[in-house]
């Protein structure tokens, strides 16, 4: 796509919000509130079963207005389109960005270079819906004839933050009979804490890697092969029925002796990040079972719909981007803290890591211009409550702007006394608290006095959104990363970057390539590095004898 925009900074609307924020940037959220006692029930937003309260955001509606018409002028509908179109919108890797084609209905159409991928989508669908069930009634058996009992996915990175999170989030809807075990990093010990209670004979392992190249994949690959063959009398044959592989490479998948017939594929349109409900997510479909996976599929179908088609002031993944930069670059957010108060929900803000900043950290604009502003904001959080008993503090009382996502659920998946209704509690007063704090004459009434008053004081004004849903379903956890994914994507147009690319974890990838035969080598490496990196290398060869 040619782009006629304006740079950022000098399109019109960019530049009224900054003499809008000099104008506003002094008001505090309590004013905001006295002065519109409506305000926190008109500046909320319900779509697909999604409630978003953003009234204690620091904005009027003047910001607003603002803000639409910025995204307007970053040509986010075109941008929008061409995406759903199948245009090859990552432009440094010349592909198409289709992750809303994997949860595309039978019958939709959306076209990659003239053909249909859609009915590939549902052929790879319904190839994991019948491997699946072969898993999960027994009728898959592992090389001696017993069932398949433990499941480790093997992959890193966009292979293995979707499948982990999605496997804990969605635990409570998963087959308890069945063991899954998640190995990721290059470190041994993930893989021999994962497997040292697994019985080989019971167990399947996924090995999921976009490339099959990937060295941590392939080295824990490598390893669970020969674990395997140990347990099972060093029979070759026993490989097939133990290892079943996710990957674009069916000659790669081939070479390492897995049986393609047992490979379940995807495509270049689909990012790493981007990939948690492509064949990636085979564990989960494991876990959850079929219906359960095409429930979530269709949660994420619901909000690519809303997304697509919603006019941008009601459209909840535009106006929650346009927050964020708001906050980001007018107030100089450096972070976004992403609070789910829902314990299944632990892995959700590992798993937004990559999404928003492996897409949106980025130093130039898609026409390759260092940027003038700031990208993605560091993205971070723990579950609620027990945040609250930690880092919250630097959130309430710190010198540090920190937005806040909460996100809550109004059912508990199980019920345990009273305790739903105090973990939300929890959420609603954190809300208020970052929003309103505590004023000096506040604490001296509480019966505080003298110099331990400015210790208690809260200065408030901390922006936070609070995300409701009724109860985290499969077909909710699918919505909300949907979600997720198209704030990251308007924030990506706004900042004009490419975020479907990540040239910065490529660097390490082949750095560390070139370094591990310096470290295994039985002679003395000539070594060529900057001589910090040379002394590291040096120290790390004594240690290694020595130790
Ligand atoms: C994601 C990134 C990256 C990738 C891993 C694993 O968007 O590209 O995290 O997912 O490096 O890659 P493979 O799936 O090819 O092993």
């Amino acid at each position: 796509m040619k782009s006629t925009l304006k740079p950022l900074t000098q399109r019109p609307a960019w530049k009224a919000l900054t003499a809008h924020h000099k104008k506003i940037k002094g008001l505090h959220l309590k004013q905001l509130f006295a002065a519109d006692s409506k305000r926190g029930e008109r500046m909320t937003l319900e779509a697909a079963g999604l409630f978003l309260d953003y009234s204690k955001n620091r904005i009027t509606n003047e910001t607003l207005k603002l803000l639409f018409k910025l995204a307007a002028e970053s040509g986010l509908k075109a941008r929008i389109k061409a995406m759903f179109n199948g245009e090859k919108i990552n432009i440094t890797e010349n592909r198409a960005v289709l992750h809303v084609a994997l949860r595309a209905p039978k019958n939709a159409r959306i076209l990659v270079d003239g053909g249909n991928v859609v009915p590939e989508v549902h052929a790879v669908l319904n190839k994991m819906e019948a491997f699946s069930k072969r898993v999960r009634s027994g009728a898959w058996k592992g090389h001696t004839g017993r069932r398949i009992k433990n499941i480790v996915n093997i992959g890193i990175g966009g292979s293995d933050l979707g499948p982990v999170m999605a496997y804990e989030a969605l635990k409570h809807y998963s087959d308890r009979s069945l063991t899954f075990r998640f190995v990721s990093n290059v470190d041994g010990i993930d893989f021999v804490e994962a497997t040292h209670d697994l019985n080989p004979a019971e167990t399947l392992f996924i090995v999921s890697s976009k490339t099959f190249t990937t060295l941590e994949t392939m080295t824990n690959a490598g390893s669970a092969r020969d674990w395997l063959l140990k347990g099972l009398g060093r029979n070759p044959k026993a490989v097939v029925k133990h290892f079943v592989a996710v990957s674009t490479s069916a000659e790669k998948v081939s070479a390492f002796g897995i049986d393609t017939a047992n490979m379940f594929g995807f495509w270049d349109w689909v990012g790493g990040r981007y990939s948690m409900d492509s064949a990636i997510g085979l564990s989960t479909m494991l876990a959850i079972g079929p219906k359960n996976y095409r429930a979530m599929l269709a949660g994420f179908h619901e909000l690519d719909e809303h997304f697509h088609t919603t006019p941008f002031a009601q459209n909840l993944p535009v106006l929650m981007g346009l927050l964020s930069v708001w906050n980001t670059d007018f107030f100089g957010a450096e972070t976004v803290a992403v609070l789910p108060y829902e314990q299944y929900l632990k892995r959700f803000p590992a798993y937004l890591q990559q999404l928003t900043m492996e897409s949106n950290g980025k130093h130039v604009t898609l026409a390759g211009k260092k940027v003038n502003y700031q990208t993605s904001p560091v993205y971070w959080g723990e579950p609620g409550t027990n945040g609250q008993h930690s880092f919250y503090q630097l959130i309430h009382q710190g010198t540090r702007l920190i937005p806040c996502d909460f996100i809550a659920f109004g059912q508990a998946l199980t019920k345990l006394g009273r305790q739903h209704d105090i973990l939300m509690a929890n959420v609603f007063a954190q809300a208020e608290a970052l929003a309103f704090g505590k004023t000096a004459e506040e604490v001296r009434v509480e019966g505080t006095n003298g110099a331990l008053v400015p210790h208690r004081v809260f200065e408030g004004n901390r922006p936070s959104n609070v995300i409701l849903a009724r109860r985290l379903t499969p077909e909710v956890l699918g919505k909300l990363v949907a979600l997720y994914e198209h704030i990251v994507f308007t924030q990506g147009t706004i900042w004009n970057v490419n975020s479907f690319d990540q040239w910065g974890v490529e660097l390490g990838k082949a750095l560390a390539q070139r370094i591990v035969p310096e470290l295994e080598s039985k002679a003395t490496p000539k070594l060529k590095h900057d001589s910090s990196t040379n002394n590291l290398i040096r120290h790390y060869r004594k240690l290694k004898i020595t130790s």
